[in-house]
């Protein structure tokens, strides 16, 4: 349920206009920035999360105020936070007072909101499709957390005890994110070689079936021939493992070539890329010296 009754942030009720609780380093993050911007809403500002200041509790009309919730700070393992997202993670957007979590529920809502330019295919056999697409893409997220933290953050992904010990009080019982269980694992020893390797064989399989379907089909779109939610999900998935130097035009030229079409986009280049610049070139730059030192992603893939 993308809605959220009662929120017990003070700070919801007091937003008017779009604004999204996010960081453009996260996948969630980028789905939801990609989405605002095929909409066609615009970023007004970017704000740390909390201010309150009357300028920024107001977006004005065609566009959102993006407030940083920062990743790296953990901002979001605090009690302030999980007063808007009791799951401890981004995305979180509010709407003139109403607030909604889960990224992709999100994009829905927001399809709601802004019907013009749809993002779930109109053909039902294409929507069921999509549909899929979106739940297969959702169940690979914890797979790209772990590569993304024993690869890109290593070390740097840790809390300290204070902040884990907060975490595992704060997070919502049962929660299905299960973010202090995992900081209490990943503090611990990290990612072990053998999870990470099938986490990245998880994702490979992915990569292959969409792969196949879109040598199979010849259409530009994951769906068919409009541009979905399937493949913001999708996309945002190989611009990740692209950042680590996964070798996608050798092993999946199909969706290589899908993911130029799609990262062309406007809504790509101006939802995620821009905001994302500067991780983007680190992570890139990263997995270039590792290739280059006979290293990184590609002897993974060699080790596996
Ligand atoms: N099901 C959620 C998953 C959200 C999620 O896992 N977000 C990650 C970033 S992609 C996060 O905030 N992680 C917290 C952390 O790494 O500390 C959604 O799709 O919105």
């Amino acid at each position: 349920m993308a809605r959220v009754d009662h929120p017990q942030s003070p700070l919801v009720a007091k937003l008017r206009g779009v604004h999204l609780f996010g960081f453009d380093g996260a996948p969630c993050s980028q789905r939801v920035s990609f989405a605002l911007a095929e909409k066609g809403l615009r970023r007004a500002r970017s704000v740390p999360w909390r201010t309150d200041t009357p300028r920024s509790l107001e977006a004005p009309e065609g566009s959102y105020v993006f407030r940083n919730v920062s990743l790296i700070k953990h901002d979001n393992l605090s009690e302030a936070y999980a007063a808007i997202q009791p799951h401890l993670v981004v995305p979180a957007l509010v709407r003139d007072g109403t607030l909604f979590v889960e990224s992709m529920e999100i994009i829905d809502t927001l399809d709601e909101m802004w019907p013009e330019r749809p993002l779930t295919p109109t053909a039902p056999v294409a929507a069921a499709l999509c549909a899929e697409l979106v739940e297969r893409g959702k169940a690979l997220h914890r797979s790209v957390r772990h590569v993304t933290f024993r690869w890109s953050l290593g070390r740097l992904g840790k809390t300290d005890r204070v902040t884990a010990e907060r975490a595992r009080a704060i997070e919502a019982a049962g929660s299905p994110e299960e973010v202090a269980a995992f900081y209490g694992r990943f503090n611990g020893d990290a990612i072990d070689p053998e999870t990470f390797v099938h986490h990245l064989h998880a994702l490979e399989e992915g990569y292959r079936e969409q792969d196949g379907r879109l040598a199979e089909s010849g259409a530009p779109f994951l769906t068919g021939s409009s541009f979905a939610s399937a493949d913001i999900i999708w996309a945002i998935k190989v611009l990740r493992l692209r950042e680590c130097g996964y070798p996608f035009a050798r092993r999946f030229p199909h969706l290589e070539a899908w993911y130029q079409r799609v990262s062309r986009r406007r809504g790509f280049r101006e939802g995620v890329l821009r905001n994302h610049r500067l991780l983007h070139h680190a992570f890139r730059a990263k997995a270039a010296v590792e290739h280059w030192f006979g290293g990184g992603i590609r002897r993974a893939m060699r080790a596996a």
